[in-house]
């Protein structure tokens, strides 16, 4: 599945590794994952992390993301990891690429680079990156490994969600071997503030029901004002504030961001991905998002998220 991945980095002098913007725990695992391994096997080459960074996952990148010249794209492979759409990607340069890769996890949309690896049976792109170390027989340092099981844990749901699997564990079985410490992870990923804690509060106070069922929270420009956060951090960080609800198969978090409203959708059974790529967006069956036009919209994508509960 590999060999023409592995075929590409070993060609080019120049490796710039990209993934989606406003990076999660898996676009940032992959990435720097990746970087080290490239960097540990092949100590000739020049390998670049480029993107947007981020307050809560940068620490999983153990550095800032490079600042690098258009230039250096000219005789260089772009590697996209983590992303389903073009538009998503961070740092549009990966056009001046001379070849590109993408690996990636999410339901294919449309074909992004010249050699395309997408297996949405994995649970995270990291999982993608740690197989083709395996296959490959590349050497996996333990900055390498960490990163990668940061990128498998937050995007397997502390290996909860249904994508998790036999070869999920036994990925995560190598990563151990190569000698990281999980407790330090872990506690860098999960330590709330009290902040958080108390703004989670807030969160289920405005939680509301649709008549099938469905949960939403509904952030306005205004309140994200009050409350000091983005409309990122008000519908990825807290949609799953409804996740285990009794009696609730859907849950959505809406946000009024500069661009539209920000939505994130969340299932524990019906597949919600079609809703999501009807209006733009797209992900997975059971974790999707888009950015919608105007509240009109919103109470449109409720209807059919309503229609999609009533018939599980
Ligand atoms: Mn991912």
């Amino acid at each position: 599945m590999f060999e023409e991945a592995l075929r590409a980095i070993r060609q080019y002098d120049t490796v710039i590794i990209h993934r989606h913007k406003n990076p999660d725990g898996d676009a940032m695992g992959s990435q720097a994952g990746l970087y080290n391994i490239i960097k540990d096997n092949y100590p000739q080459k020049a390998v670049y992390m480029v993107g947007d960074p981020s307050d809560r996952y940068g620490f999983i990148a153990g550095r800032p993301m490079d600042e690098i010249p258009d230039s250096l794209y000219e005789n260089a492979l772009a590697v996209i990891l983590d992303t389903s759409a073009e538009a998503l990607i961070s740092d549009d340069r990966y056009k001046k690429a001379a070849g590109t890769l993408r690996i990636d996890h999410h339901l294919f949309i449309s074909k992004i680079a010249d050699i395309e690896i997408v297996d949405p049976s994995y649970e995270s792109c990291a999982g993608l990156v740690t197989q083709l170390a395996i296959e490959s027989g590349l050497k996996v340092s333990p900055e390498a490994a960490s990163a990668l099981f940061a990128g498998t844990v937050t995007d397997s749901g502390r290996f909860r969600f249904d994508t998790t699997s036999a070869g999920t564990f036994r990925r995560v079985s190598f990563l151990l071997e190569a000698g990281i410490d999980t407790n330090s992870i872990y506690s860098r990923l999960y330590t709330t503030s009290v902040r958080d804690l108390r703004l989670k509060a807030k969160f289920v106070e405005k939680i509301r029901f649709t008549d099938k069922n469905v949960g939403y929270i509904y952030t306005t420009a205004q309140e994200l004002k009050e409350l000091g956060i983005s409309a990122y951090t008000a519908t990825r960080g807290y949609v799953n504030t409804m996740a285990d609800l009794e009696g609730v198969s859907i849950w959505a978090a809406f946000a009024e961001g500069d661009e539209g409203i920000l939505c994130e959708l969340r299932s524990c059974g019906p597949n919600i991905n079609p809703i999501a790529v009807k209006y733009g967006g797209g992900g997975h069956k059971k974790a999707s998002g888009a950015t919608l036009k105007d509240r009109e919209t919103v109470q449109a994508m409720l209807r059919d998220l309503d229609e999609t509960a009533d018939k599980w």
